[in-house]
């Protein structure tokens, strides 16, 4: 498998599950602002979608769009939840994907200060019901971290970067998470500190 990635963008969850889960890969990186690839290709040409994280499979070609994404390495790898934690794992990831890295457009993508600051309230909001979901348990579904995790984390990282409040229990969650050996090596990787 090959994941183009981007050094903290969202496909840092899909890099981490892929170490997590052992599963032989090469990665290329990514200009999001170019659009162009480490080796210097046009990433419209590979991707048309342009964006990370996109995965070139064998059996179906390219795959893009995280939940697809972060489903089909849970699905080769062996801790993907079964049963109805899958169900669940697959709930946290639309719960991520259009609640929470949905809300960053504002702040990814530039905008006026009062809609910077709208998204910025929003997000914090989504984050304390995000707290309230997971009730007492340290990860997402089940007893172990699952790719919504991976994904949950990442948007964790951008918090900071733009100022947005978290509870104490997601600060502690980020911090759970800092502390996986998938996630120290794929940081490491990325060159993220
Ligand atoms: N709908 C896509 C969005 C992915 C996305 O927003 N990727 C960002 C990085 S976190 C990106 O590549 N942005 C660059 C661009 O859109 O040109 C998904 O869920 O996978």
């Amino acid at each position: 498998m090959k994941l183009y990635f981007s050094p903290g963008a969202c496909s840092l969850a899909s890099h981490i599950a892929l170490i997590d889960e052992e599963i032989e890969h090469e990665t290329v990186k990514v200009d999001l602002g170019e659009h162009k690839t480490e080796d210097g290709k046009d990433f419209y040409s590979i991707s048309p979608r342009g964006y990370v994280p996109a995965i070139e499979t064998d059996e179906l070609g390219l795959l893009t769009e995280n939940p697809a994404v972060l489903a089909y390495i849970a699905d080769k790898g062996n801790a993907a939840p079964g049963g109805t934690d899958r169900y669940k794992m697959l709930e946290w990831i639309g719960f991520v994907g259009t609640e929470i890295h949905g809300g960053y457009g504002p702040l990814f993508g530039g905008d006026t200060d009062d809609r910077r600051a709208k998204a910025k309230n929003q997000l914090a909001e989504k984050y304390r019901f995000a707290a309230e979901l997971m009730e007492g348990g340290d990860w997402l579904v089940g007893d172990g971290p699952t790719v919504a995790d991976n994904y949950l984390f990442v948007t964790l990282l951008w918090a900071d970067k733009f100022g947005i409040e978290l509870p104490e229990k997601l600060k502690e969650y980020r911090q759970r998470n800092m502390q996986r050996e998938a996630v120290k090596r794929v940081m490491a990787d990325e060159g993220l500190g």
